[in-house]
């Protein structure tokens, strides 16, 4: 593996000499050059330019789908938002269900669509929402569904659109960091709307922006007029909407990750088998997201110990940790009144899971250092070492 290069000296070189977390590294001045050329000569800068036509059919490319499949907006938020209010929430009560085990973004986007989002336990394996776990009357008076691919994982979309057309109930899915994982197995780009954020913290970054998949042309087309003050051809509001367009700026650096995906996708391959292969070894630790033919940004492990203490372990051993989700959204003040029910599960990984550093330039050695500083908290409880 190459060698991490971290900058020495400034402000940050304290925080360096930790191993970080997460260290994004987005497409270089000399990588984007080309393309801010070609913004300086067209002299278009926002408002579905040429770049932003060109990432557009890239990424349809990219997933086998017809550029009106596509839409691109200024991020994942309000992308999630503007898909909900695409879809048609026909019903009554304003209320969506959504994961708590889930960035604080997914209740955000729905109370900003105007609906009061309704927490669901996730299931123990794959934590994402579990159709057999929803409660029948949540799901009777419902507006809609956000589910959630944690981390970049498999979801079912093939099952969601079976389950959203026998229910009558529309469903979008927060697939914020998982653009590798879609089109593995049924984890399929279909008319359930499929989020997925460029944020410089995701594998592909644009720095900030987001991609909608939707086979239904016209989801895709409302959700471009949304994103547009609700404009169709001429400036006339055809429908409410706002002001949630990629600029060209972020579309250049989204096609400059676009070009050097191959090259992150098997560094981020490397860092993660390398990581898997050393926690096999580890009693009492088990890696989140099973899967070899997909990537994501995160490091997530489930501990029979203590995520927090387990946290504080590694700080003292020079590494850097983060609680992603921490114990849900459901204990964010913000969204405090919304919960009503327990959620044991939620609960149990908000105790038991911590975010490992994870970022291209991590080396052998770090990872080695990490992966020891693991063991070595579990083995010093007799109670941990046990399992
Ligand atoms: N749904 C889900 C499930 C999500 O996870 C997210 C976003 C969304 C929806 C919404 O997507 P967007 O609307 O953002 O497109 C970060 C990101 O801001 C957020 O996009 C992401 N999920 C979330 C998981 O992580 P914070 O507040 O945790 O970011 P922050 O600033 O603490 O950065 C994380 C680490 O990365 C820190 O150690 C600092 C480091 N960092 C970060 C940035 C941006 C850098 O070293 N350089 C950088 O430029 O939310």
């Amino acid at each position: 593996m190459q060698s991490r290069i971290l900058p020495s000296g400034g402000p940050q070189e304290e925080k360096l000499s930790m191993i970080p977390v997460f260290r994004p590294k987005l497409p270089t001045a000399s990588k984007l050059l080309p393309y801010l050329e070609r913004i300086d000569e067209a002299r278009w800068y926002a408002n579905f330019g040429p770049l932003y036509k060109e990432f557009q059919a890239r990424i349809a490319a990219h997933f086998g789908l017809g550029a009106d499949q596509v839409v691109l907006v200024s991020n994942a938020t309000i992308g999630i938002t503007l898909a909900l209010q695409a879809i048609g929430l026909q019903r009554p009560d304003r209320q969506a269900i959504c994961p708590s085990w889930t960035f604080a973004a997914t209740p955000h986007a729905i109370a900003a669509a105007g609906l009061s989002p309704v927490f669901a336990d996730v299931d123990a394996e794959t934590w994402t929402l579990n159709l057999d776990l929803l409660d029948e009357q949540d799901v009777r008076s419902a507006s809609g569904i956000v589910m959630v691919s944690p981390f970049g994982s498999l979801v079912d979309t093939d099952k969601w659109e079976r389950f959203s057309e026998r229910k009558g109930i529309p469903v979008v899915c927060d697939a914020a960091a998982s653009f590798d994982a879609i089109g593995r197995d049924s984890f399929r780009v279909g008319t359930i709307p499929i989020v997925i954020s460029l944020h410089a913290t995701k594998s592909l970054a644009a720095a900030e922006g987001a991609i909608i998949l939707c086979t239904d042309p016209d989801v895709v087309e409302r959700i471009r007029q949304m994103s547009n003050f609700g404009f169709s051809t001429t400036s006339v509001a055809q429908v409410l909407g706002t002001n949630a367009k990629m600029s060209e700026y972020n579309c250049a650096v989204g096609l400059a990750s676009l070009d050097a995906w191959q090259e992150t996708r098997s560094r981020l391959a490397q860092i993660r088998n390398y990581y898997w292969e050393k926690l096999r070894d580890v009693s009492g630790v088990t890696p989140f997201g099973g899967g070899q033919d997909y990537v994501a940004n995160y490091m997530v492990i489930e501990t029979v110990g203590d995520g927090y203490q387990l946290s504080n372990h590694l700080a003292q051993r020079g590494i850097e940790t983060r609680r992603w989700w921490r114990s849900g959204c459901h204990q964010h003040p913000a969204f405090a009144s919304y919960n009503v029910k327990p959620l044991p599960e939620t609960r149990r990984l908000g105790i038991h899971t911590l975010g490992l550093p994870f970022f291209t330039e991590l080396t052998e050695a770090d990872i080695d250092h990490v992966v020891g500083s693991v063991a070595e908290y579990h083995s010093k409880e007799p109670a941990l070492a046990a399992h």
